[in-house]
């Protein structure tokens, strides 16, 4: 059984994916604009850095089966549910609320329809460093997550998806989730705390996400979803600038990918990686870095966006996947 796959492709021929059967979704990136009429389209509203304009494309391993249910659109080819919802926020003040609710929506879409397995949730929302009622927006996002997931997961702090909590333009609170019919292995980073274990500093409620979670598909294919990463050591932000967070950030992924390697007996290559920058900046010396650490092949995209703390700068996420064609049998050692 080969999987899923996603890969990023030039927006510019993002439609012609619209036609293919195994299409689970398509991920724009850009303005803000009507909710897309194809309910495989994702449009996110962060802006990309470098002149060029990318599209991601998630295609199933079979034939994709599309639907909607209350208000969530999903599409599923089998072994895997691409899910999707957006809310309008109906007061600036009301995120914890909000969050609970399309979470357990989500949770209840994908339970019936048979994939109770949440590998990775994508959570995008403005003004995400904001103060609403004493209160930042990103520490009510948590507590409305940590409300819900409490009540959804039998095993709190083992059952944790891989995430991202990005600012974005909006309007509204975005969800787009990959859920499973089995669970996935959570990784965690031995350089940070456990986003889960986060001091009270930070929130009364502590993000509630696994720094990546690990999933077997078949007999020998590995997926990695890593969770957005940043510049912390610890619990603690580390560095000023853009380049030393972003080296910080890179140390980090590379002690979540050896994690990660101990517990498969493959290679895991990255697939690809998003970039989410604060500052609006030519991408290019960001690349040069990244290229330097991981080579020149892994595809890289670079998003204008708010990270969850106020002094973070970059934060990167991403895809790492045992490489097609690679037997479990040849690295057995
Ligand atoms: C961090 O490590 C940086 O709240 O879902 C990264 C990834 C971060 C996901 C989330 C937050 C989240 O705490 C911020």
């Amino acid at each position: 059984m080969t999987p899923f796959t996603v890969f990023y492709c030039d927006d510019a021929r993002a439609e012609e994916w619209l036609d293919n059967e195994r299409l689970l979704a398509l991920i724009r990136f850009g303005e803000p604009g009507a909710i897309a009429p194809d309910p495989q389209i994702c449009e996110v509203a962060l802006a990309e850095l470098g002149g060029t304009a990318t599209a991601e494309v998630w295609l199933g391993a079979g034939p994709a089966q599309t639907g909607i249910a209350d208000g969530v659109r999903h599409a599923s080819d089998g072994d895997t549910l691409f899910l999707h919802l957006c809310l309008d926020e109906y007061a600036p003040d009301a995120l914890q609320p909000l969050t609970a609710v399309a979470y357990r929506r989500l949770f209840a879409v994908a339970r019936a329809l048979g994939y109770p397995h949440f590998l990775r949730i994508w959570n995008f929302f403005p003004q995400i460093n904001r103060e609403c009622e004493g209160l930042e927006r990103y520490r009510a996002f948590c507590a409305g997550r940590h409300q819900a997931l409490v009540a959804e997961l039998a095993e709190f702090e083992m059952q944790l998806p891989a995430a991202s909590a990005i600012g974005a333009r909006g309007p509204g609170l975005q969800l787009y989730a990959l859920a499973a019919r089995e669970p996935g292995i959570q990784i965690e980073n031995p350089r940070q705390v456990s986003a889960f274990h986060y001091p009270r500093q930070y929130g009364l409620r502590s993000p509630s996400f696994s720094r990546a979670v690990l999933k077997t598909w078949g007999e020998r294919h590995h997926h990695l979803y890593i969770s957005g990463t940043a510049s912390i050591v610890g619990h603690a932000s580390r560095h000023q600038d853009t380049l030393p967070q972003l080296d910080e950030t890179l140390a980090n992924l590379e002690a979540l990918l050896a994690e990660a390697g101990r517990r498969t007996s493959m290679p895991l290559p990255l697939a690809l990686l998003k970039i989410y920058v604060r500052p609006d900046l030519d991408p290019s010396p960001l690349r040069d870095r990244v290229t330097r650490t991981f080579g020149a092949d892994v595809p890289l995209l670079f998003l204008r966006a708010d990270i969850c703390r106020q002094e973070l700068l970059i934060e990167i996420e991403g895809l790492a996947a045992s490489a097609a064609g690679h037997h479990f049998q040849d690295h057995v050692s």
